[in-house]
């Protein structure tokens, strides 16, 4: 299996008048509304090679493109669902990410993620209705399980692909970054997606 030996942040695009970094060995990236464990599950996936991905504020607005084995790149989407936040602010996120799915033919396989606790939320429903609109191969990654109780969890999965069930064909894959479930199972899909020499 594919192993991330080597992590370096090469681009923050903040406007959609910004380029993004050439295409190399292709892209996957990562979306979900705030707070629902992005940053730290970058933080699992990268281990300790690049431990200051977390929560700087700034980063959160942006679109960060980080290079792996020096040969694709995992991108971190800015998240969504903030509150307070002004519509203006909103509106030029929107026009970030809708770049770059209408223009990344190197996007590969895009995880999102949805907190295992709750059910879709209206923000997660309308990336959903984009996701279906540029055809993206997507992955739904349910974070923070070790919050569900044991007895739970066959039920919040089955509850999630009914949810989902509109959308398309996609895997889940329960997750937690206390268990570490999930995480095998996430680099399996990224370096299956991306072309890489291993
Ligand atoms: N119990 C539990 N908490 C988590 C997990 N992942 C993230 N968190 C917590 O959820 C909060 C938000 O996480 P963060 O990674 O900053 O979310 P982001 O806003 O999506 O980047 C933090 O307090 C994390 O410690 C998880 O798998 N299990
Ligand atoms: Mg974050």
């Amino acid at each position: 299996m594919g192993k991330i030996r080597s992590v370096e942040l090469v681009k923050t695009v903040y406007s959609p008048s910004d380029k993004f970094p050439e295409p190399r060995g292709g892209d996957v990236a990562f979306v979900g509304r705030s707070n629902v464990g992005k940053s730290t599950l970058l933080n699992t996936l990268f281990g300790k090679q690049l431990a200051y991905v977390s929560k700087r504020p700034g980063k959160t607005r942006s679109i960060n493109f980080y290079l792996v084995n020096s040969s694709f790149y995992m991108v971190d989407l800015p998240g969504y669902g903030y509150a307070n936040v002004p519509k203006q602010e909103r509106l030029r996120w929107d026009r970030l990410v809708l770049k770059y799915f209408e223009n990344r033919w190197s996007l590969k396989m895009l995880f999102l993620l949805v907190d295992g606790r709750h059910k879709l939320q209206k923000s997660d429903r309308e990336l959903l209705s984009w996701i279906g609109m540029y055809d993206i191969p997507f992955v739904i990654v349910m974070t923070k399980m070790d919050k569900v109780k044991k007895s739970e969890r066959g039920r919040r999965v089955d509850f999630m692909r009914k949810e989902l069930s509109e959308y398309g064909e996609y895997e889940i894959i329960p997750y937690s970054a206390i268990t570490k479930e999930g995480v095998e199972d996430m680099l399996d899909v990224i370096f299956t997606s991306v072309e890489v020499i291993r």
